[in-house]
C-alpha cells in the first residue's frame, strides 16, 4: 500500500468514529426546521442532506477546500518549477487527505499518474466508433464508460468483496481514472479538431502540464492556465448536478467509472458545465452580429435584452448557492490581469460583468446577478489558441473528476448508504395542504 493510501486509512478510521458518534447521541436531532412544498418542486434548494468532506460552499464568500479558499490555496499549494499557480496534484491531495501536501507528497502523485496514465486500445476504438460530428463530452462519456472494464472495484466485488475493502478499490479506481482522463479527453481533441495527429505523453511534466502538451500547446502560460483551471474547477461541495450525481449513483455501489460517467453527463448539462461553452458561442455572435471588434456597453446592454426577450438565460451568471461574484471568475480575472491585459475577449468579458448584472437585477426575479465560474473561462481558452469551444466541458469534466473521485473515496470509507430520498405525488400534496393526510412522518 503506497503512503497516501495509508494516511488515507488512517484519517478514515478516525472519522469513522466521529460519525458513528455523532450519529448514536445526536441522531435524530433536526438541523433545520423541515423542508417546504417551495423546496420540493423547486430543485431541492437549501435543504441539507449530503455529507461532503472535500470542500464546502459559502454563499457570499465561495468554495472552500478543507478550509482554504482559491486565493489561499494559490498562496499555499506546491507550485511547478517557475510556475506560480497550484499544482491540481496538491488540491486533490489536500480534498482527499485533509491536510495541505509537502512538495514531496506532490511529485508523489505526478510520478503515480504518469504509472498508471496507460489507456487500453479498446476506449479509442470506441471513442472511433462515434461519428466525428459527435459532442467532445459525448465521446467523453463513452471513453470513461469503455474503461470501465478496468474497474479494480467491480472485478474485486465480483469475488466478493469485505464491505470494509470498499474503499481501498475505490481508491485504486480514483487514482487509476485521475491518471488516465487527460490522455482520453486529448485524444479526443486531437481526434476531433487536430486530424487525429495525437500526442504522447511526457513523463517529465506534471499532471495539467502533460495534458496541456498532449493537447497540443507548449506555451507556459497555457500550461499554467491548465493547472489554474483544474485547481478551480475541481470541487464545488456536494450538491451541484456533477458531484450529487457522482455521489448518487456511487452509493448503489456503482464503481468509480459507472459514477464519474453518470457525473459527467451532468456536467454536459447547458445551466452546468456546458455553459462554459455558452459563454463564449454567445459571446462570439454578438460580436459577430455587431460586425466585429469591441462592441460599446450600450450594445452589450441591447443584446443581453435581446437575450433575455428570447426566454434564454444569460449564460455564465447566476448560481444556485453563490450570491456574489465567483472567486473562481475573479481569480481566472486576475491571470488574465497578469497574463493578458490587453486581449480584446478579455476586455469584452470584463465589459459584460459591467454589463449583466444590473439588468438581472432589474428583472427581480434572479437570485444571483453575478458572474459564475464560466463566465471568463473561454476567453482565456482562445487567447492561446484553444477556440474550439464545444471541446471546454471536458477540460471542466477532467478538473470536476479530482473533487468527486476524491469525495467517492470518502463515500466508501464512510460507509455511506444508498441515497433514496422520499417523493411525494402532486395529489399526496394536495390533499396535505387540505389536511387530508398528515406530514410524513420523522
Ligand atoms: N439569465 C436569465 N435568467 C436567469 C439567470 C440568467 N443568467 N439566472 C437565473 N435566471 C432566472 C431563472 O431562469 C429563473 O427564472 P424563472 O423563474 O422564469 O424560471 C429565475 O431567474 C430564478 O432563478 P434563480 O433562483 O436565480 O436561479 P436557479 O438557482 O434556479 O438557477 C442557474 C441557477 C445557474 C441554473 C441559473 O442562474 C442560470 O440558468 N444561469 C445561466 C446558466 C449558467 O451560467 N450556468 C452555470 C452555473 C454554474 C455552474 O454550474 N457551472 O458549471
Amino acid at each position: 500500500m503506497g503512503y497516501i493510501k495509508e494516511k488515507f486509512k488512517v484519517k478514515a478510521d478516525e472519522l469513522n468514529v466521529e460519525v458513528k458518534e455523532l450519529v448514536k447521541n445526536y441522531g435524530t436531532k433536526k438541523i433545520d426546521e423541515g423542508v417546504t412544498i417551495a423546496q420540493v418542486y423547486q430543485g431541492m434548494r437549501g435543504i441539507t442532506g449530503l455529507v461532503t468532506e472535500t470542500s464546502l460552499l459559502d454563499a457570499n464568500e465561495g468554495i472552500r477546500f478543507r478550509g482554504y479558499s482559491i486565493p489561499e490555496l494559490r498562496e499555499h499549494l506546491p507550485k511547478a518549477p517557475n510556475g506560480a499557480e497550484p499544482l491540481p496534484e496538491g488540491l486533490f491531495y489536500l480534498m482527499l487527505i485533509g491536510e495541505l501536501p509537502t512538495e514531496a507528497d506532490v511529485q508523489y502523485l505526478s510520478s503515480m499518474w504518469g504509472r498508471r496514465s496507460h489507456v487500453p486500445n479498446h476506449v479509442f476504438d470506441a471513442i472511433e466508433a462515434l461519428p466525428i460530428t459527435a459532442h467532445p463530452m459525448t465521446m467523453f462519456t463513452v471513453g470513461i464508460m469503455a474503461l470501465q472494464t478496468e474497474s479494480s472495484f467491480a472485478h474485486a466485488y465480483s469475488e466478493g468483496l469485505n464491505k470494509k475493502d470498499y474503499w481501498s478499490e475505490t481508491y485504486e479506481d480514483t487514482m487509476n481514472l485521475i491518471a488516465r482522463l487527460p490522455r482520453i479527453a486529448a485524444y479526443i481533441y486531437r481526434r476531433k479538431y487536430k486530424g487525429g495527429q495525437h500526442i504522447q505523453p511526457n513523463g517529465m511534466l506534471d499532471w495539467a502540464g502533460n495534458f496541456a502538451h498532449m493537447l497540443g500547446y507548449s506555451d507556459e502560460g497555457f500550461r499554467e492556465l491548465m493547472r489554474l483551471y483544474m485547481v478551480i474547477h475541481a470541487d464545488h461541495e456536494g450538491g451541484n448536478v456533477s458531484a450529487h450525481t457522482t455521489h448518487l449513483v456511487g452509493s448503489a455501489l456503482s464503481d468509480a467509472y459507472l459514477s464519474l460517467a453518470a457525473g459527467m453527463n451532468g456536467l454536459a448539462g447547458p445551466l452546468h458545465g456546458l455553459a462554459n461553452q455558452e459563454v463564449i458561442k454567445w459571446i462570439l455572435q454578438m460580436r459577430e452580429e455587431l460586425g466585429g471588434g469591441m462592441p460599446t456597453k450600450e450594445q452589450i446592454e441591447t443584446y443581453v435584452r435581446k437575450t433575455l426577450s428570447e426566454g434564454k438565460v444569460v449564460p455564465g451568471y447566476g448560481h444556485a448557492v453563490l450570491r456574489k461574484t465567483d472567486p473562481r471568475f475573479s481569480a481566472q480575472m486576475e491571470f488574465a490581469k497578469k497574463h493578458l491585459p490587453n486581449d480584446e475577449l478579455v476586455k469584452i468579458v470584463w465589459m459584460v460583468y459591467e454589463t449583466v448584472p444590473p439588468i438581472l437585477k432589474d428583472l427581480g426575479k434572479v437570485k444571483n446577478p453575478w458572474p459564475n465560474v464560466d463566465a471568463h473561462s473561454g476567453a482565456l481558452l482562445v487567447h492561446y489558441g484553444l477556440v474550439e469551444y464545444e471541446f471546454y466541458t471536458v477540460l471542466f469534466g477532467v478538473s470536476r473528476a479530482l473533487g468527486v473521485l476524491a469525495s467517492l473515496c470518502w463515500d466508501r470509507a464512510l460507509g455511506l448508504s444508498l441515497e433514496r430520498p422520499k417523493s411525494v405525488t402532486t395529489e399526496w400534496m394536495k390533499e396535505f395542504v387540505e389536511g387530508k393526510v398528515d406530514a410524513i412522518a420523522d
